[in-house]
């Protein structure tokens, strides 16, 4: 192993992933469904009749909104069509095994009823927790469920970007005591959780306390055990984020994908991994004007099964209505994913890397620590062939397309190089082959 040269003491306290079952478990899920939802559901994108061009959970940092207007917003939200267990039944039925949903995003709101906190969903209309009731729903789907918490807090009178002054440094310890407060009260609320998703990290008075947020990483652990963090919590006492100093990955998985992917293998240096991905170009909460291009069911799923075929989780994010519905463009979306996954979500679900030489027609996806691997076609090419090139000392002893069920008879070329013919079959949506293959001598 390579020798680190820089003496830290908040750096990686591990070296290479985790190894336990709860970590097992949340690497085997590989499919998951983010939720930003929140009071920037209410303008939508939208003030005085001007259209924000940025992302819709960030308009309170628009110069056209006032932050007077924003912060009253609390004051009309009632999701009075929320179903908490229609929202879980669709994201069963896309496939998604866990689910992240903004318990507070950066304007402070709390979805959940905060003692801490005044600015919470019992100032509301709705009155009621929010969060209990879908995490509920979602566990009794069979999906994890994680909690995305902000950092960033532009309602905390102690929040500051940085710390300049005495009175800076003083608010600055009232604030981690508040954020300590509220974690430990999700986490005694919620016993449940797999998991933190944390965000708004990158602000200097974050950055430059490296022993805070790695003291507070372990105090987590300690009262849930097994819990699920992510590399954006922390930063080393020198101020490296996601990697130390020395480049070694802090926190349980690499959380630096957003709304991009790794192009090889090469690429994730052997780390855990989870991508986040916008359905449009970069909107998270609900924009009721989508603009721009808006990504279909194929790219989807083939962002899915790159991201698994090196051995990383996706998820999709949904921005639901300030009503607690769903735009019809993100219900077709999870219907279509859905109906790709019933088939073949059998690739996807405990999928890591093969270890096969890339093919330009897709992906290979090993299930893991078997002989299984699955070829998810995306690219047929004009000759209707496939070409399959196994490791040394490789036999491919059986080929089956999993729509239909149907065997295929692959043509031997020569060493260890097959061809799988598919001749000018037509398709809609990616195929599916499932390899079987044996070691030899
Ligand atoms: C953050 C938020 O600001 C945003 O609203 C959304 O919640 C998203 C999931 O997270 O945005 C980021 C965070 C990190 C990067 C880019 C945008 N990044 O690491 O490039």
């Amino acid at each position: 192993p390579r020798q680190d040269t820089i003496a830290l003491k908040h750096g990686a306290h591990r070296i290479g992933n985790r190894t336990d079952a709860d970590m097992a478990r949340w690497r085997s899920l590989r499919f998951g469904q983010f939720i930003h939802w929140g009071l920037y559901a209410i303008p939508a994108g939208e003030w005085n009749g001007k259209t924000y061009n940025g992302a819709a959970e960030w308009i309170r940092s628009w110069k056209e909104m006032p932050h007077e207007a924003y912060d009253q917003l609390y004051k009309q939200f009632n999701p009075v069509n929320f179903n908490p267990q229609q929202w879980a039944a669709q994201a069963k039925a896309m496939g998604a095994k866990y689910m992240i949903i903004t318990t507070k995003h950066h304007d402070g709101f709390c979805l959940w009823p905060s003692k801490y906190s005044k600015y919470t969903i019992a100032a509301s209309p709705w009155k009621k927790d929010l969060l209990g009731p879908m995490i509920d729903a979602y566990n009794k789907a069979g999906i994890d469920v994680h909690l995305y918490f902000s950092i960033i807090d532009w309602n905390h009178p102690d929040y500051r970007a940085s710390l300049k002054n005495a009175a800076d440094s003083a608010a600055g310890k009232r604030f981690q005591v508040f954020v300590k407060n509220q974690l430990a009260e999700l986490l005694q609320r919620y016993p449940t959780v797999k998991g933190f998703w944390f965000d708004g990290t990158w602000d200097d008075s974050w950055k430059n306390d490296g022993a805070f947020s790695d003291e507070l990483e372990q105090y987590l652990q300690s009262l849930h055990p097994g819990l699920v963090m992510g590399s954006r919590l922390r930063a080393d006492e020198k101020g490296a984020r996601h990697f130390d100093s020395n480049g070694r990955l802090m926190g349980d998985y690499e959380q630096g994908w957003e709304r991009k992917l790794p192009a090889t293998i090469a690429d994730v240096h052997g780390n855990d991994w989870e991508a986040v991905m916008t359905v449009p170009e970069n909107q998270w909460g609900y924009h009721a004007k989508w603009m721009g291009h808006v990504k279909t069911v194929n790219e989807i799923l083939e962002m899915l099964v790159k991201s698994v075929s090196l051995n990383g989780n996706f998820v999709l994010n949904f921005g639901p209505k300030a009503d607690g519905t769903y735009r019809t463009e993100e219900q077709q979306l999870a219907a279509g994913i859905g109906e790709w996954m019933k088939v073949n979500g059998v690739a996807v679900y405990d999928g890591a890397y093969a270890g096969f030489e890339k093919q330009d027609w897709g992906y290979y996806i090993r299930k893991a620590g078997t002989d299984s691997v699955y070829m998810v076609v995306f690219n047929i090419p004009v000759s209707g062939s496939l070409r399959v090139k196994l490791p040394a000392r490789t036999a491919l002893t059986g080929v089956t397309m999993l729509q239909g069920n149907t065997a295929l008879t692959p043509e031997w070329v020569g060493r260890n190089e097959y061809f799988i013919h598919l001749q000018n079959r037509q398709t809609a949506s990616p195929v599916v082959i499932l390899l079987k293959t044996e070691k030899g001598e």
